[in-house]
């Protein structure tokens, strides 16, 4: 529980006096919304699946049914999610400073949903679908119980418009993330295992140049040691006492 982690004050002075803070999410902060993580073991996504199983252009073509149900399941279960206290308080935090970019790894809408905005979505969103074709997204198709289901104008297969693994991340999306850890007073790494590439390289901007970095996870990461604070909790706790 956070009250046996205190917040170092160094910390809250720091905040209090940021002009630019990024904060980088992972699944982590949608697991108290009760949207299982990806890595974890006991009810993570990838326990069931691997990710090359499903999570690829390659795993579309070998099985679009599967990969698009998997997709649906998803998409019912984020639906059916509330946004959590450490959504909330990401957008108390941009109201707190002069400059938040928010960007996430999640696909889940979920920092939307609280009320964030400008949100940086690194791998897409579940709730946008695109031709598999041609990457063109579509807003309606005919429900004639086809799996997955057709662009009526072109007939391309339907898929998710998230970033599978071997995909390129939108460019431009990246580019602004990676500005923004270059240029920003603190990087917060929210609820990410910090293993999935180009996303999990962020931080090293920030790093870098010895900006100030702080990692809010209950587990340890491979960034734990070169962070300059580790709030050792679940971000749904430690969030709004960053706040307090
Ligand atoms: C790319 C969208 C250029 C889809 C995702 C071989 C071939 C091709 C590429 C590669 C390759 N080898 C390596 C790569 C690069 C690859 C990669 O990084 N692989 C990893 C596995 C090594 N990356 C890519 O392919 C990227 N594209 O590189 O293109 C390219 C192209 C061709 C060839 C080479 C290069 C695309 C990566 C994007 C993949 N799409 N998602 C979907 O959602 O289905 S990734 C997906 O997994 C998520 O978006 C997220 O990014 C990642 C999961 O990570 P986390 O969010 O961190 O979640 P995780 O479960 O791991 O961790 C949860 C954390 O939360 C834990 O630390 C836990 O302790 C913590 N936690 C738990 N509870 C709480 C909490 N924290 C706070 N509070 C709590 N309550």
């Amino acid at each position: 529980m956070v009250d046996t982690l205190e917040i170092p004050n160094g910390l809250i002075d720091k905040l209090r006096a940021a002009n630019h803070v990024v904060v980088l999410t992972g699944a982590g902060i949608s697991a108290e919304s009760g949207i299982p993580t990806f890595r974890d073991a006991q009810t993570g996504l990838w326990a069931r699946y691997r990710p090359e199983d499903l999570a690829t252009p390659e795993a579309f073509q070998r099985d679009p049914k599967l990969v698009w149900e998997w997709y649906a399941w998803r998409r019912e279960l984020v639906a059916r999610a509330e946004p959590n206290p450490g959504h909330r308080a990401l957008v108390t935090l941009a109201e707190r400073v002069p400059k938040l970019t928010l960007v996430t790894q999640n696909v889940d809408g979920l920092h939307q949903r609280a009320g964030s905005e400008n949100i940086l979505e690194l791998h897409g969103n579940i709730f946008r679908t695109k031709r598999f074709d041609d990457n063109q997204i579509v807003e309606e198709w005919p429900d004639d119980g086809e799996v997955p289901p057709r662009c009526p104008a072109t007939h391309s297969l339907l898929r998710p418009d998230v970033v599978w693994f071997g995909e390129m991340l939108p460019p431009g999306v990246l580019a602004h993330a990676a500005m923004a850890a270059g240029e920003c007073d603190i990087f917060f790494s929210v609820g990410t295992s910090s293993l999935v590439f180009p996303a999990a390289s962020l931080i090293g901007e920030t790093l870098r140049r010895g900006g100030l970095t702080v990692e809010v996870n209950p587990g340890e990461t491979p960034h734990s040691s070169a962070v300059s604070f580790v709030l050792r909790g679940p971000a749904g706790e430690v969030l709004p006492a960053l706040l307090e």
